[in-house]
């Protein structure tokens, strides 16, 4: 049986709008699964096993988690058009890496200084935004967040690096879009679209606004919004996709069928326990039954996690 991609998100996460921007470039048609900003997520967490970022791709009784593999996902399912153009496959991972993890924290840093972080929690409510705080806080381990006249300067590098890319080309990698831009839009976006009065900062850069234009024109594709009881209800009575377990690429010394638990790098470490059932070059997915959710397969990329036999 085939199912509706579903894609757990919330409005303002950027990460989530990498993947709902790719959704619309696609034109793949997806379910809007509506999750908490903060802990407790008992729904995602009933999916996932603990992995608690955003956003989660559903297809059935698989979960894949973080937007690197979501975006491979979604390229296998909808081979054109492509995000990997084949001349510049491992350019354009290499810079969406970078602008999902540097220039992300960054722009963000620049987006919640003081002036920012007050129009965003203006919409949401002092409890909601002490709330939203001392959740972002815990999850980066308790460091602060850079300061703002850091964030600044360092964001106004970063765009003027990826506008002289933009002199030669319409984007990052070329004459059609690629995963890079992808991963370098959702960041900017946040500026544009979350706090616009900051949006400034791109006044020096008209190739960025130019680009942005452009990467506007997709939107997110169309979607159909599904409640986290009915998407657990669909991976409850659906089974995992055959997996590729031959291709057994093993480095921990922990044979497949092992109890295990994954976790990312950094910035969110919940772990997810459960059984490992693939290892391929690029992800490991784990098997897990949860009494809402039913048998899943969680699967994870390889780079940016960690895993260890489970105690
Ligand atoms: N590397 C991850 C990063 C995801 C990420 O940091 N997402 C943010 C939202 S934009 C998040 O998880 N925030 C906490 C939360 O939603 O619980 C990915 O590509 O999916």
């Amino acid at each position: 049986m085939k199912h509706t991609p579903l894609l757990h998100h919330y409005p303002v996460s950027p990460f989530a709008e990498k993947v709902r921007r790719i959704l619309g470039f696609k034109a793949i048609e997806w379910g809007s699964v509506i999750i908490p900003m903060i802990m407790p997520k008992p729904d995602v967490v009933a999916l996932t096993g603990g992995h608690r970022r955003t956003p989660v791709l559903q297809i059935g009784a698989d979960i894949y988690c973080d937007t690197a593999l979501i975006s491979d996902v979604l390229e296998h399912l909808e081979p054109s058009p492509t995000l990997y153009p084949d001349h510049v496959k491992g350019q354009t991972r290499i810079l969406a890496q970078w602008a999902d993890t540097l220039l992300f924290p960054v722009a963000m840093a620049y987006n919640f200084q003081p002036k920012g972080a007050e129009h965003v929690f203006a919409q949401m409510g002092a409890e909601a935004a002490k709330a939203f705080g001392a959740d972002r806080a815990a999850m980066r381990g308790g460091q602060p967040r850079m300061s703002p006249p850091e964030a600044t300067i360092t964001y106004q590098s970063y765009l003027r690096r990826l506008a002289s890319m933009l002199e030669h080309s319409p984007y990052l990698c070329g004459e059609t879009p690629s995963l890079a831009d992808f991963s370098a839009y959702h960041p900017i976006w946040f500026t544009f679209n979350n706090v616009p009065h900051l949006s400034h900062i791109c006044d020096a850069t008209p190739q960025i606004k130019a680009w942005y234009e452009r990467m506007s024109q997709w939107g997110c594709g169309k979607s159909t919004d599904v409640s986290s009881t009915k998407a657990l209800e669909i991976s409850k009575n659906a089974t995992p996709a055959p997996l590729k377990s031959e291709i057994f690429e093993d480095v921990h010394g922990i044979p497949l069928g092992e109890r295990v638990v994954l976790q990312a790098e950094s910035f969110g470490i919940e772990p997810t326990e459960g059984v490992l059932v693939a290892a391929t070059k690029t992800r490991f997915t784990l098997e897990r039954t949860d009494p809402r959710a039913g048998t899943v397969h969680v699967h994870f990329p390889r780079v940016g996690f960690v895993l260890k036999a489970a105690a």
